[in-house]
């Protein structure tokens, strides 16, 4: 061949795919489908099928052979669960006593082929944490997706049941790999139309192609949907004919789909419809579902998300509303309770709630989409933020009550245990809009499958399959990302501030922000109180006394102003500009410091980013780093807007070794984003 003709053949080859693009869609899961292992199973099902081309296609070592075992260790460790035995060298064996179990044990085999240099002899035994392990997608039937950064809905739900996207068999693929079995396709403020024949037959197709893939389907419904679809009077949960409708309904979607896991439920919360609408509680409203659900195994998760605009502070409602219904509830219903009492603010202490419902069980609800973390722009790895929240100490039961322990079954026993986290997938190219957001996809799955990882860990298995395995790369790049999250929490909210975002978007800051005839605790001032005497809101039992929720001796800690940590200090307390800090600065000074703090870290990633361009493809490197000069100007913008304007309360200088102001406080507060097409 001359010279011609091998240039043709080479750019043919490449347009033809021969080179794969690094474009982020294949996700954490980039080995070349080329090996040729043995692979041997002593059943056959759709799902050890897919455990078995796994491991063909890409497992480099000794023949392996997957075992369907009934014996007496795998039974004791539960449904799930599997054993890994055997060495690189002679030949590996998978045990596990369900299906499932051998494809979770073939991509465990698979991650430490990527991850690790050697894998010599291995002796692996692992079962999950909780037993449920959910994405919540709060996508919208017409495509958009509610906080959603990544592009429309990967749902399809237009060209369903009859055209299908390969996105659903690689999405099932990708989320089986860290161990979710479960999705709610639907937003929690859910239409009604999700339960027509018409979507039901859709989403029997989706769940179809999750099925070999251990993935059970879920959807969110709204609680009106028997008035709206069938035109009863009402959709009062005592009412028989109400009860009937729903009892149809759940028979039609079981005959479609004989593995439906059940409805997620946002009811009496922010405008949507529930129980109360009759004079009935929330566990009325979830017990009426329940009842329907439970022939077929089915379940009930019930959002505590709840508040009212009552004078009332926002952070104890959801306490106040469902305490009095502990133990009420149907054994078939979790209550779904997300991991702060407000709204996945960067940083929360726990909700109250945990622990303290001791006769229900709860699920938390994690936030992997950035709605208050710099969408997809920011680079954000949230493990940390989970890893505080599943580590908080509640002392429901005395000291190490940890959130993990009250919720996984060590604690409190209850049928089933189960973790939610709000996806952050979308029709980008690279599913998550940031490439590094794909990290905290990914350390959902590895967290609610073993929240006894560290975050250091995980950054670690994810970098090494997504990107390379020089440490060159992961030792810098891993340090990066488990600096993000206090990062952000650095420019953003440091101190326990929260809330403190631009109207409705979330976006950038907006801590003046005042709209009027607007209830108050949708308004930044309503969080931070800010004034001359000092900023913070007093939540101690002086003031809204939302510290008596919390168990001793927590609430005590967090009453007294000299042991609440000062990461939540004015959560807590509204404190005097010149209260002494740890380190003998004054409060304003520390603020100042803080958020100086977050605009330095986010310029060095910039830095650490910047040298790592031999290491991986120029496409992802160039987008990262665009997306890193989007941060590193935001956090400048959040310092100046919160500086300037907590300024004109405190009347002192910022500290004079920071970084100046760089923009009018005036100039600032004209900044009004349109980011409509982000939701
Ligand atoms: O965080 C808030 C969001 C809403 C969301 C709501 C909820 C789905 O701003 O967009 O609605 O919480 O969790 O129900």
């Amino acid at each position: 061949m001359n010279r011609t003709v091998l240039y043709i053949v080479f750019s043919l080859c490449i347009s033809a795919g021969c080179l794969k693009a690094e474009d982020g869609s294949r996700l954490w899961l980039r080995a070349e489908m080329t090996a040729q292992a043995q692979v041997k199973a002593n059943r056959e099902s759709p799902t050890i099928t897919v455990a078995v081309e796994e491991l063909k296609t890409q497992w480099k070592g000794a023949p392996v052979q997957l075992h369907i075992h009934r014996n007496k260790k795998l039974r004791n460790l539960g449904k799930d669960s599997y054993i890994i035995s055997g060495d690189k060298q002679a030949g590996i064996t998978i045990q596990s006593g369900s299906d499932i179990g051998l494809l979770y044990g073939a991509y465990h085999l698979l991650r430490l082929q990527e991850t690790q240099n050697d894998n010599g002899v291995l002796q692996v035994e692992e079962s999950p944490a909780y037993d449920l392990r959910l994405l919540n997608h709060w996508d919208n039937l017409n495509g958009t997706v509610e906080r959603g950064y990544a592009g429309y809905s990967i749902w399809k739900w237009d060209e369903l049941p009859a055209k299908i996207s390969p996105r659903y068999k690689e999405y099932a693929r990708a989320n089986a790999s860290i161990g979710i079995n479960g999705t709610v396709l639907n937003n929690v403020n859910a239409s009604p139309d999700i339960l027509t024949e018409d979507y039901l037959q859709k989403v029997k197709v989706i769940a179809d192609i999750l099925r070999p893939y251990g993935i059970k389907v879920y959807l969110s419904v709204n609680f009106s949907s028997p008035k709206i679809l069938s035109g009863l009077s009402g959709s009062d949960p005592l009412d028989t004919g109400v009860q009937r409708w729903w009892r149809n309904k759940i028979g039609e979607i079981y005959r479609l789909i004989p593995d439906f896991g059940g409805f997620l439920v946002k009811a009496n919360s922010e405008g949507q419809p529930g129980p109360q609408d009759y004079g009935r509680t929330h566990a009325d409203g979830a017990n009426m579902l329940a009842d329907a659900l439970k022939p077929y195994v089915g379940i009930v998760m019930w959002r505590a998300f709840v508040y009212n605009p009552t004078p009332e502070d926002r952070a104890k409602q959801a306490y106040q509303e469902f305490i009095p219904l502990d133990g009420k509830f149907r054994d078939n219903v979790i209550v779904q309770v997300k991991n702060g009492p407000i709204d996945f603010q960067p940083r929360e202490p726990f909700s109250p709630l945990f622990g303290a419902m001791k006769h229900t069980a709860l699920m938390p609800e994690l936030q992997i989409t950035q709605e208050y973390l710099g969408f997809s722009n920011h680079l954000v790895f949230l493990a940390p933020q989970w890893k505080e929240f599943f580590e908080s100490d509640t002392y429901c039961n005395g000291k190490g009550s940890t959130v993990a322990k009250t919720t996984d079954g060590t604690l409190f026993s209850h049928p089933v245990s189960a973790i939610a986290g709000v996806a952050n997938i979308g029709q980008d190219i690279n599913w998550c809009g940031h490439h590094f957001a794909q990290a905290n996809w990914y350390a959902f799955g590895r967290l609610a499958w073993d929240h006894g990882l560290t975050a250091d860990e995980i950054a670690d298995e994810w970098l090494r399959m997504t990107f390379t395995r020089d440490e060159a790369f992961v030792t810098p790049v891993k340090e990066m990302m488990l600096d993000s999250w206090g990062a952000a929490v650095n420019y953003m909210m440091p101190l326990g501030l929260h809330h403190i975002f631009a109207w409705d978007h979330h976006y950038g800051p907006e801590p003046w922000c005042d709209i009027p005839g607007v209830r108050p605790d949708w308004l930044p001032r309503y969080y931070h109180n800010a004034g001359e005497e000092g900023i913070g809101f007093d939540r101690t039992t002086g003031g809204s006394d939302a510290v008596s929720q919390y168990h001793a001796p927590l609430k005590e800690y967090f009453n007294d102003i000299a042991t609440c940590p000062e990461d939540l200090l004015l959560w807590f307390h509204h404190v005097p500009w010149d209260h002494p800090m740890k380190n003998g600065r004054t409060l304003w000074d520390e603020l100042c410091y803080r958020y100086d703090t977050g605009v330095q870290q986010v310029r060095e990633f910039q830095k650490i980013w910047d040298r790592m361009e031999n290491y991986i493809d120029g496409d992802r490197f160039r987008h990262v780093q665009s997306r890193l000069k989007i941060h590193a100007h935001d956090a400048v913008w959040w310092k100046d807007a919160c500086l300037l304007y907590f300024q004109t309360y405190s009347g002192r200088p910022i500290p004079y070794d920071i970084e100046r102001p760089m923009h009018e406080l005036d100039d600032l507060k004209k900044i009004k984003l349109d980011l409509r097409h982000h939701n």
